[in-house]
């Protein structure tokens, strides 16, 4: 368990040494892990069960991710073949985590890349991450293919303040706004939290912290995730878009304030990178995001290959110009 954490001794869950060690080579759960181990998420995961008032769906789910152009889907297959080709080239990464574009529980192609992938690379570390609506239902299913680290996003636990975060969920088949679905979603994500830590699942709450919205709430949210055995929260900046895009987004230092405030009951996760539901690498070099170029810059061996890739970049640059 991470060391830098003083409550870590007498109040986090304790593990069995299997999952001690998933937990110290996850660079999200474990932060001394994250120079060294790496992640990659695999977007096979289009569609989503609700709405939130943050959500523009050009980008992938911000409960999650940062704002930017929506990852590309790719099929299971796809997504076995990317983890292939990615692991030659970064074998420390030591995580696969499916984070969307959408709800990968809303998605039945999160289990099928997640059958493939365990059968292949039974060794890695198997995550994923939820708006927590079909939790209960799907614990199942998330426990056969071997996921061991969870994230379910929990904004509010008081269904009136959830109401003004969410507009409407779909459940099995029904469209529900407001307090109703607000009501169904938290007592499913409460429900589903319990049961996966019972199960032996390691938990992270994720919170985007709105101004004026749950700020002062948050702290509650700690407290009872606490109570359920979660292991790590990580409360997340606010980016406005969609309907709250004239919510003013928090300022470090209240950002701050609030994870002092929930610490005492819940370790802070303090640096989430908000990266894509395409990421891979490092946390703080999403090579994803790297242009080919620089790519090759990267994984150049000799003087040559630099030379090489030198001409790539100007010849690029000759081209825009
Ligand atoms: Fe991905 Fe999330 Fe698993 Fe990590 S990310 S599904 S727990 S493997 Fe990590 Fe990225 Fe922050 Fe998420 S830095 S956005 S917390
Ligand atoms: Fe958007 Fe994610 Fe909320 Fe779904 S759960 S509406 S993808 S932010």
């Amino acid at each position: 368990m991470p060391e830098d954490n003083p409550i870590n001794d007498i109040d986090s869950p304790k593990f069995e040494e299997g999952l001690l060690r998933k937990i110290a080579e996850h660079p999200c759960y474990d932060r001394k892990a994250q120079h060294k181990y790496g992640r990659i998420h695999l977007a096979v995961a289009p569609s989503c069960n609700i709405q939130c008032n943050f959500c523009v769906r050009d980008f992938d789910c911000v409960n999650e991710s940062r704002p930017g152009v929506t990852s590309k889907v790719l099929t299971p297959q796809e997504a076995l073949e990317k983890t292939r080709q990615v692991l030659i080239d970064y074998p420390f990464i030591k995580v696969v985590g499916i984070a969307g574009p959408g709800d990968p529980l809303a998605n039945k192609e999160t289990f099928e890349t997640f059958e493939l992938i365990k059968k292949e690379f039974p060794d890695l570390t198997l995550c994923m991450s939820t708006n927590g609506l079909l939790l209960p239902e799907k614990l199942e299913d998330i426990l056969r293919v071997g996921v061991s680290t969870l994230t379910v996003t929990i904004n509010a636990i008081d269904p009136e303040i959830q109401a003004k975060i969410v507009d409407h969920i779909v459940y099995h088949g029904k469209v529900y706004r407001g307090i109703e679905g607000a009501k169904i979603q938290v007592k499913n994500q409460l429900e589903g939290v319990k049961a996966a830590v019972d199960a032996g699942v390691v938990v992270k709450v994720n919170t985007v912290l709105i101004p004026g919205i749950n700020d002062k709430h948050i702290v509650e949210i700690a407290r009872k995730i606490n109570e359920l055995g979660v292991y790590i929260m990580n409360i997340m900046p606010l980016i406005n878009q969609g309907a709250f895009a004239n919510i003013e987004p928090p300022t470090t230092e209240e950002r701050r304030a609030v994870q002092q405030a929930c610490e005492p009951y819940v370790m802070q996760m303090r640096h989430c990178r908000q990266c894509r539901a395409d990421a891979y690498g490092l946390l703080a070099q999403d090579m994803s995001q790297m242009s080919e170029e620089r790519r090759k810059l990267i994984k150049i061996q000799t003087k040559e290959d630099i030379e090489k890739a030198r001409e790539i970049l100007k010849e690029n640059g000759k081209q825009k110009a």
